[in-house]
């Protein structure tokens, strides 16, 4: 069976309705209330910013359909993007400023009018300001077309403390690639001929266009492998799966890099003009065997060798996948530059189906009063503690240590946008210590999700269909500038961050460093660009239609954006600061007896703790259970559907078992972004588990980047079958957050 690229992914929600109307040319200054037609905009559920079509009819959104022809989601729009028009629909989201009246957490808030919520923070933010100086006051962020203005206000005010979520997330491959190849390339999936992927989940954490490209290059016959402890969709969907031992894929890599070197089969002629630290690499791989790794990753050795000859074969069509999310173990950054080395050496780089540097489109820039440098220094030390570390975004773990100890001073404020810390920070419990030293916390968010519920103030956004953000030009292979635009005027007293910046400012003084709007932004933007706003407006994005070009950094005295000026095999800047210039394997931790590996995964349908209150996705969406193997299940004498305790040193959880083949007998997993503690969130309340409850605080030694996989837990059976209704699930109270009062 072939798969056509939108079989897997694109789930159809409410296709009940059809339209059949033109691209309005609508004045999407102020769309009028009863306003019918169709508006090309950008998703704005995740991190892929999907190109779509919002069908409006008398102002209502009545249906969102993909752009067929956006360069970077190539008419992708998945299940989450369908079901966005219940963003807006929500009984649940936040409606107006709330202010807490009861206890942190206790539910009791009243509605505010805006000047008086954003009069409250300033005079709070005033009074910490000129106690413990501005750098008391964090600034915490997630990725999003506003983020920007909120980073600026953070600058503008003066703190050096913005922490954001690559050091979650992607900052060890970040890290490893941009010390590699002097820039983070993407890979060709399309047109790749052999693929190892190493976790990277990519139907089911999905990513733009990698996750088509995959689909379609599978569709014309590629070969898929999946280094995987669980048997995921992707793996399902692969030629090869083979479940590794987690925390040991660097072994794989160190073992496939020998195999390339042993046999001759890297390309010399590119490695001798384009790389540095070849015959130090050769030497340090030496005993990194096929035979070695297999003990290390328990992959049988056949399998490794298959996979090696492979690889080897296909060249220079073959690609070891970067991934995304490397917030896996204490070693991660040294993984991911093996992953770089395999494809530095393979030939592969720069070339059609390979590892190619990305592209983006240059946009104007609204030129802003700059704010001066912060006087203090950041509170998680970065420079001295992670000296190659991004320093504006910090080092979140580490970040929370410095604040509990108060080192080298305090804490006092907490802003928060766009992000769920309690959820997607490990080690909750620390993470309630923190909240605990802050005497203001904001959250400027859509939902009263968890940690907005603990909050002082909760300040409402509008949603992504409801408001016009600045243009991003999305770096890629075809790289797109992409525009989101309203759909429909904001709802109840929602506002876009930039007014919500722009006023706060207003009120602590810091009006000239926000003395602009939005629609004086875009016109600078695009001035760079060939066609003009309106142009923009009606086609939703811009691609210069040159489509993937290859081989621009294949050439004489080609200067890459490293030390050496070459592809570092040997990191010349990690030598410098006293890292180990070539990936060194270490051992995961061992398992205590009784113990297993935790890991946590994404859901399709999910976008990390976000669209859990969603009751189109709930409703065919997966459950939180807890994800064990039969072995194991039989050593608990536990069975399908029965409650169990899930206990770390650091917390304990509650939630049924789901028995399963399909997940390494040494793991359990527990699907990211359940057992939510707000009760603002009436569907998601109390549904299954909270990794972060689970988790410990360790980190990646370079980057500072979480490690997620370096927990245990213990199974403790509850012995009572869990009756709750798994799937298909109805909201059954409505907490209306607008109506919550004291
Ligand atoms: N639907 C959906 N899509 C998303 C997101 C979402 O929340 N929902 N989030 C987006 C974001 S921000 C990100 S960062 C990406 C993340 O996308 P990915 O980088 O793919 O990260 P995960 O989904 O966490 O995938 C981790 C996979 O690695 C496996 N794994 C765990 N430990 C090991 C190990 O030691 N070795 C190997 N080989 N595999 C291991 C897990 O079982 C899991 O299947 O997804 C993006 N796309
Ligand atoms: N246990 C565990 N923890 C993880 C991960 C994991 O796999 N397992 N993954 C990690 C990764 S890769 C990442 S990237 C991070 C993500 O961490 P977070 O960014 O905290 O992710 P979410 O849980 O999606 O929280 C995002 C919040 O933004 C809100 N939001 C959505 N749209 C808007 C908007 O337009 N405006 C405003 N103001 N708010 C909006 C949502 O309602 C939600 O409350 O989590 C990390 N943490
Ligand atoms: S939620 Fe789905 S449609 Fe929306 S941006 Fe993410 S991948 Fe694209
Ligand atoms: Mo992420």
């Amino acid at each position: 069976m072939k798969l056509g690229s939108c079989s897997v992914v694109g789930a159809i929600i409410g296709s009940q309705f059809k339209f059949t109307s033109a691209f309005a040319e609508s004045d999407i200054k102020d769309l009028p209330d009863n306003f019918s037609g169709d508006i090309r905009t950008h998703c704005g559920l995740c991190v892929n910013k999907c190109g779509m079509i919002a069908r409006v009819n008398n102002g209502t959104i009545r249906k969102l359909d993909p752009i067929l022809d956006h360069p970077k989601s190539k008419g992708m729009l998945c299940a989450k993007g369908n079901a966005g028009i219940q963003t807006v629909y929500d009984p649940d989201r936040l409606k107006y400023p709330m202010i807490r009246v009861g206890k942190r957490g206790e539910g009791k808030w009243r509605r505010a009018t805006w000047d008086e919520a954003l009069t409250y923070i300033a005079d709070k933010l005033t009074e910490i300001k000129e106690k413990y100086g501005p750098e008391s006051v964090l600034f915490s962020s997630t990725e999003g077309f506003q983020e920007e203005y909120f980073t600026h206000f953070a600058e503008a005010f003066g703190s050096p403390n913005t922490v954001r979520h690559p050091t979650l997330c992607l900052a060890s491959v970040n890290n490893a690639m941009f010390n590699t190849f002097g820039t983070v390339p993407h890979f060709d999936l399309k047109n790749s001929d052999y693929v190892i992927f190493a976790g990277s989940n990519r139907l089911e954490s999905l990513l733009t266009p990698d996750t088509i490209d995959m689909i379609d290059g599978k569709a014309a016959g590629h070969y898929h492998v999946v280094l995987d402890p669980r048997f995921t969709v992707t793996a399902s969907k692969a030629n090869l799966w083979v479940p590794i031992k987690p925390g040991t894929d660097l072994a794989f890599a160190l073992a496939l890099i020998h195999m390339m070197i042993k046999e001759n089969k890297y390309d010399k002629a590119f490695v001798e003009k384009y790389t540095h630290g070849f015959d130090k690499l050769a030497a340090h791989v030496k005993d990194y065997t096929p035979e070695w790794a297999a003990h290390e990753t328990g992959i049988p050795v056949e399998t490794i060798y298959k996979v090696g000859k492979d690889f080897m074969s296909s060249l220079p069509r073959s690609v070891f996948y970067s991934g995304r999310r490397g917030s896996w173990t204490e070693n991660d950054t040294q993984f991911r530059r093996a992953i770089a080395i395999v494809n530095a050496i393979s030939g592969a780089w720069d070339r059609e189906g390979g590892v190619v540097p990305a592209r983006k489109i240059g946009l104007g820039e609204m030129l802003i009063f700059p704010p001066d440098e912060p006087e203090a220094e950041r509170i998680d030390n970065v420079k001295n503690e992670f000296p190659l570390a991004n320093r504006r975004d910090g080092v979140y773990l580490t970040l929370r240590e410095h604040a509990l100890r108060e080192d080298p001073y305090p804490l006092k404020a907490w802003m928060i946008y766009k992000q769920n810390p309690l959820q997607s920070v490990p080690n909750s419990q620390k993470t309630y210590e923190m909240m605990k030293k802050m005497e203001l916390i904001v959250s400027i968010d859509i939902i009263p999700n968890d940690t907005a519920w603990e909050s002082d103030v909760m300040l409402p956004e509008a949603t992504y269909l409801e408001r016009t953000d600045p243009l991003h030009s999305l770096a890629g292979l075809e790289p797109v500038v992409a525009l989101r635009q309203k759909v429909i005027e904001p709802m109840y007293e929602t506002r876009p961050n930039l007014d919500i910046m722009k006023d706060l400012a207003g009120k602590l003084d810091l009006g000239e460093y926000f003395d602009f709007d939005i629609d004086q932004w875009l016109d600078a933007q695009v001035e760079e660009l060939p066609i003009d706003l309106d142009e923009l407006k009606r086609r939703g994005f811009y691609s210069d239609d040159k489509g993937k070009i290859f081989g621009k950094t294949l050439k004489e005295g080609y200067r890459f954006r490293t030390k050496t000026g070459k592809i570092e095999l040997f990191s010349e800047r990690f030598a410098e600061k006293g890292y180990d210039p070539l990936p060194i394997y270490t051992k995961p931790k061992n398992i205590p007896s009784g113990s297993y590996i935790l890991l946590t995964a994404r859901c399709a349908n999910y976008t990390h703790s976000s669209l859990q209150n969603n009751e189109w996705l709930m409703a065919v969406g997966m459950h939180s259970m807890a994800h064990v193997n039969p072995i194991a299940a039989k050593k608990h004498d536990i069975g399908m559907g029965e409650t169990i305790i899930l206990r770390s040193p650091y917390g304990e959880v509650e939630l049924p078992v789901y028995i399963t083949d399909r997940v390494h007998e040494d793991v359990i997993c527990i699907p990211h972004g359940f057992g939510h503690t707000s009760k603002g969130l009436s569907l998601a309340y109390n549904k299954g588990a909270r990794g972060s409850d689970l988790l410990g605080s360790y980190h990646d030694k370079i980057t500072g980047n979480a490690a997620m996989h370096e927990d245990f837990v213990q199974i403790i059976p509850k012995r009572t079958l869990h009756t709750e209704k798994i799937q298909g699930d109805k909201r059954k109270t409505r907490v209306e957050s607008g109506g919550i009062t004291g």
